[in-house]
């Protein structure tokens, strides 16, 4: 038995090193499955709950065309938000289960959505460094061995680069706007880069799970090299902003080819996911609330299916 399991185990890793995609129904290692629903639905939780901060805005956006353009990207997270749940699903995890998880606090979402949106200048940090951030990662989660989140992953891309260019723009109207204007695009830059630097986990020698999903190619980068590679491509846009990156380390290496930055505090983003940011109780109780709010409309709908397939066993 345990020489059959090592086989497969080696059969699944040389699949998996030939570039082959893994479906739900074949067969793969417990610890496989297990990352997976981990990492998909710390995924879905985290564009479900990224709606609050932004949504905080929709009734105070500084123009119709603002309103419609936030609108639209609100709704893109909720949809984000299902796709990754029905991949969860192919899993073996029932949906329910997997939001029960996150309201009764046993699941993790981004970091990042535990801080407040003060300003309409954040919606345009968030497009621009959230989204932005969120892109560097998710572009290799197309490439990522699970079939059905791959899948889900490139027409999520495809919404978060629009996401990310709605942002930008905000941020280069503010910045070429009045004195103002470019204070409140300066401020925001200010509290948002370094929560934006850790979205991408803590350094790559504190990362429990990437070995194994290094491995599997659930992962095809460390938490550093997004980092960095983030990093490299943002700087150049604040520039062009003429706004500054709060981070008085950073520096252009030409040895290294890359830019050179200061240390992230990680005791905050320890704080953060263990339930202690800024807006984490809040976060949870507003999506507690939906739930409760929308329970009449699942129930609806499961009686709705229920009396369908009824109907068509009588046909
Ligand atoms: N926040 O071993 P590690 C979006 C946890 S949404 C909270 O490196 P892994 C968007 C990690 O879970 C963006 N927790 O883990 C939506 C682990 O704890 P557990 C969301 C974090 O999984 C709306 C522990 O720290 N994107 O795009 O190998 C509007 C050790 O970490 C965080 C995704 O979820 C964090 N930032 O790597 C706008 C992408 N970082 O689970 C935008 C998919 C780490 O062992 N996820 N932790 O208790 C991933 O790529 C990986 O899960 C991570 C972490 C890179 C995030």
């Amino acid at each position: 038995m345990i020489n059959e399991e090592k086989e497969m185990l080696e059969r699944f890793q040389q699949y998996v090193d030939g570039e082959n995609k893994v479906e739900p129904k074949d067969w793969m290692p417990e610890a496989y499955r297990k990352t997976l629903i981990r990492q998909i639905s710390q995924h879905a939780h985290s564009e479900v709950v990224g709606m609050l901060p932004e949504a905080n805005w929709i009734t105070r956006a500084p123009s119709l065309r603002r309103k419609i353009t936030l609108l639209a990207k609100v709704q893109d997270e909720a949809g984000h938000g299902l796709y990754l749940y029905s991949a969860v699903e192919t899993l073996g995890v029932k949906r329910e289960k997997t939001i029960e998880d996150l309201l009764s606090g046993k699941a993790k979402y981004s970091s990042i959505f535990n801080y407040p949106t003060l300003t309409w200048a954040d919606i345009g940090a968030i497009g621009w460094l959230v989204d932005g951030a969120a892109i560097a990662n998710q572009v290799m989660l197309c490439r990522t061995s699970y079939g059905p989140y791959a899948r889900a992953m490139v027409r999520i891309c495809k919404e978060e680069s629009f996401h990310q260019r709605q942002g930008y723009e905000i941020m280069m109207t503010l910045a070429f706007g009045t004195p103002e204007q470019k204070a409140m695009a300066q401020d925001a830059l200010n509290r948002w880069w370094w929560p934006s630097l850790m979205m991408f986990g803590p350094s790559d020698d504190n990362s429990p799970n990437s070995a194994l999903s290094m491995k599997w190619k659930i992962k095809r980068k460390s938490n550093d090299e997004l980092r960095q590679e983030f990093i490299d491509k943002t700087v150049p846009q604040a520039e062009y902003l003429g706004l500054t990156i709060p981070d008085p380390h950073l520096k252009w290496n030409e040895e290294r080819g890359h830019y050179d930055f200061g240390p992230i505090e990680w005791e905050e983003f320890y704080n953060v996911i263990s339930g202690n940011g800024p807006c984490n109780k809040q976060r949870l109780d507003a999506r507690r609330k939906a739930h409760e709010e929308g329970r009449w409309v699942r129930e609806a709908a499961a009686a709705f299916a229920r009396k369908r397939a009824m109907e068509m066993q009588e046909a």
